[in-house]
């Protein structure tokens, strides 16, 4: 009896094995192409398709049809105004003119020196806030109180006023600090002199209300 033929294997090592292998990466290749392919394709169309790009927010707000902000003109208008502008408004120009004929204050805090004023190029003497001293007072329309910081000091046209004060054109007065409090006192006769023409309605500092 012929004995059957043996069925026929492929070698189980050597040449057969590296063809049997490099088939199955061919073949995970090819199923790798066919998969990743279309995908790739798919992201790469992705890509193309033009995305909208946001609109800056300024842009979508509309304009406002006003006109920027400018400065508003002055209140004070002096004799532009009406007559009965001037009437109603006699009596607080009055006492306002009056407020600023006199600088007088008190104050208490650490400063030391003394200044005399003869108008305001007419000025000597000294006065340092070590560092500050509280006052309060008139100073003019101004608020009733504030806190001095700033040294002043010099003579005559040269001197260096307080930023903290406004000293008028014709103030006269005396003022003098003692390390734990001081005063001053003043008189500004140019307000003094346009609070009395005030009085028949004439305005020379033009600072009346209307
Ligand atoms: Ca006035």
């Amino acid at each position: 009896m012929q004995p059957l033929p043996k069925k026929k294997r492929y070698p189980s090592s050597g040449e057969g094995d590296s063809v049997w292998d490099m088939k199955r990466i061919l073949l995970a290749l090819f199923c790798a192409a066919s998969f990743l392919g279309p995908m790739a394709a798919a992201a790469s169309a992705q890509v193309v398709v033009p995305v909208p790009i946001p609109v800056p927010m300024l842009d979508l707000v509309p304009a406002s049809p006003k006109a920027p902000w400018v400065d508003l003109p002055s209140v004070q208008v002096g004799n532009n105004s009406p007559w009965w502008s001037q009437v109603l408004l006699y009596i607080p120009n009055r006492v306002l003119d009056l407020v600023d004929v006199f600088r007088v204050d008190v104050g208490v805090g650490p400063s030391f020196g003394a200044v005399v004023r003869v108008t305001e190029y007419g000025e000597a003497g000294v006065r340092e806030m070590l560092p500050m001293s509280v006052r309060v007072g008139d100073f003019g329309r101004r608020a009733p109180f504030l806190l001095e910081t700033s040294n002043e000091f010099g003579i005559g046209p040269l001197y260096v006023d307080s930023s903290d004060r406004k000293v008028c054109p014709a103030e006269v007065g005396l003022g003098a600090d003692l390390l734990v409090a001081g005063a001053y006192a003043g008189i500004c006769f140019d307000e003094l002199l346009d609070f009395a023409a005030g009085l028949i309605f004439i305005d020379l500092k033009d600072d009346d209300l209307s």
